[in-house]
């Protein structure tokens, strides 16, 4: 698909995905890379609208695969619109949460066949996945420590019980277990400045290895 590099971070709520992906993105940029940093649900006029029906409370009741779909056709549209022109132009882009969020959250979360969530995000962004994964692994009662602290109101999903983050957590292990060539584990716990370091330890050589392509 591409030249460019496509890095995804993964995890429950609140278990700093935003703060690494900001991190990461400040570290590949000052090597003299082009970085384009993206979110999903999101990165598109269309994408953000969606963004705002499946995450906020006024969507409360919404059907776990109306849910779905949602989620997918907000990505077919980012992949089609904005990664896959920034790969192609050679970017690195470096994204914060994907398909991977579907399978845990849709699949695992609202208990929807996994394989079908997976197969329908495929679909939607025409085969694209990751060249590397991070999962940023923390218990979900720790994380919603850490959002509490914060202060700030719960989206949708956020809101969900413990027992539908205990089996987010799980799935995210699932799927990283199935492709250990694209994961990368992090024990999210650690101060911010060990689990970047940990990042960039990965991500740099594979930006300077050959230009493989993404599958897709
Ligand atoms: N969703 C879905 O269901 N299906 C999908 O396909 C996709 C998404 C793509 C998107 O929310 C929601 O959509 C999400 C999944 C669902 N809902 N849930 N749950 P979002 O992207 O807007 O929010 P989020 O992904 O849940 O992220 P977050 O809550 O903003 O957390 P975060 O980005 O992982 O963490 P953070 O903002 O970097 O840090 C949170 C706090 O912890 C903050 O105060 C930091 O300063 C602090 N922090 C960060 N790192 C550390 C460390 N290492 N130690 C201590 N404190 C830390």
């Amino acid at each position: 698909m591409s030249r460019g590099r496509f890095i995804t971070l993964e995890g429950g709520e609140g278990a700093g995905k935003s703060t690494q992906e900001a991190m990461l993105a400040q570290s590949v940029t000052d090597r003299g890379y082009r970085v384009v940093r993206k979110r999903e649900p999101g990165g598109t006029p269309a994408g953000e609208a969606i963004r705002h029906v499946v995450l906020s409370p006024e969507s409360d009741g919404l059907d776990a695969r109306a849910e779905a779909l949602l989620f997918a056709a907000a990505r077919g549209e980012h992949v089609a619109r904005v990664i896959r022109p920034a790969l192609e132009r050679g970017d690195v882009v470096i994204q914060d949460r994907y398909l991977d969020s579907s399978v845990a959250y849709q699949g695992a979360g609202r208990v929807l066949d996994a394989g079908e969530i997976r197969a329908l995000s495929l679909w939607a962004a025409e085969g694209a996945l990751p060249d590397l994964t991070v999962l940023l692994d923390l218990d979900p009662a720790r994380a919603r420590a850490r959002l509490d602290a914060d202060d700030k109101p719960f989206d949708r999903l956020e809101a969900e019980r413990e027992d539908f983050h205990s089996r987010v957590r799980d799935a995210f292990w699932t799927l990283a277990a199935d492709e250990p060539e694209r994961f990368l584990v992090v024990d999210a716990s650690q101060p911010p400045a060990s689990i970047s370091a940990a990042l960039q330890a990965r991500v740099i050589p594979l930006l300077s290895a050959g230009s493989d392509d993404v599958e897709g």
